[in-house]
């Protein structure tokens, strides 16, 4: 049953249609309007905004609330994340199955998920073309393992559809073949060294996405978020799993997704998750 190992390695990714289904879709995006409802409380709280736009919909409320001060304005959640609706979208088995086609039965979800707002035309949430790797060696703590040998997962899905047009995934294939490649400092992200980028990019793919897929890819792919150019927030999660036999080369340890040889020790259940931190 090894159906997606072979374009995964080939190529640095394998996108899966419709893998969560629309009630686990609708709890995650229950649990970002939470979110944005408590970012209203608290930009009313501090007299930054008068009208918490209570009728706005999902897919612009955050941007209005911060579009008069976008320099404040949040690019991702993380330690937010911990909430009851997002068990079913980083714990999903059917999901977490094929992963473990890649990377065994320890299987631990790493200490990087993200949930991404990105605002329309605004650079602050406009991802640049990165490896993962690539921020992992900044932070690596210079143990004897490498991020090339890191064995990792990346998972990344949209919870309105992502298109050209709103900012979706665009991947370079094969590149994850390269190792490590250099990274320069932008204002908010890093970048991948011109000089390794531009030979490659006519090579770039769109991954156009609906809500309730997945793709999945390699932590050394070289991706990037297109621009939005649309008035809407193209929301989404991102989130990576790895060989949990391994070191996080990160002073988080993350938590135990999966785990053959002593199952229980797995986060269980989505209270559970909304128990625990980012840790
Ligand atoms: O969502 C985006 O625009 C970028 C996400 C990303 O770079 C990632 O998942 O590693």
């Amino acid at each position: 049953m090894q159906t997606h190992v072979d374009p995964f390695n080939g190529r640095g990714y394998v996108v899966l249609r419709g893998v969560i289904e629309p009630a686990a879709v609708r709890a995650a995006r229950r649990e970002m309007e939470g979110l944005v409802e408590e970012q209203a409380a608290k930009l009313l709280a501090a007299g930054k905004i008068r009208d918490p736009w209570k009728d706005e919909p999902f897919a612009t409320r955050l941007y209005r609330l911060y579009e008069n001060c976008l320099d404040v304005a949040p690019k991702s959640f993380r330690q937010e994340l911990h909430r009851p609706g997002l068990f079913g979208v980083f714990f999903h088995p059917k999901v977490l199955d094929v992963v473990e086609e890649f990377l065994g039965g320890e299987i631990r979800l790493y200490p990087n998920y993200t949930a991404r707002p990105k605002f329309p035309e605004w650079e602050g949430t406009q991802v640049l073309w990165h490896q993962d790797g690539g921020y992992t060696e900044q932070v690596a703590d210079g143990g004897e393992q490498t991020v090339e040998q890191l064995r990792m997962v990346n998972a990344w899905t949209p919870l309105v559809p992502a298109r050209v047009a709103n900012g979706c995934m665009q991947f370079i294939p094969g590149t994850h073949a390269l190792g490590v490649v250099p990274h320069t400092k932008r204002r908010h992200y890093l970048e991948i060294a011109d000089e390794v980028l531009r030979p490659r990019l006519s090579q770039a793919v769109d991954i156009e996405l609906d809500p309730g897929d997945v793709v999945l890819f390699h932590n050394l792919l070289f991706h990037q978020g297109k621009p939005n150019r649309t008035q809407q927030i193209r929301w989404s999660l991102d989130w990576r799993y790895q060989d949990a036999t391994q070191p996080t080369l990160r002073k988080e340890s993350g938590h135990p997704a999966r785990s053959r040889r002593d199952p229980e020790r797995a986060v269980q259940n989505a209270e559970q998750w909304a128990r625990l931190s980012f840790t």
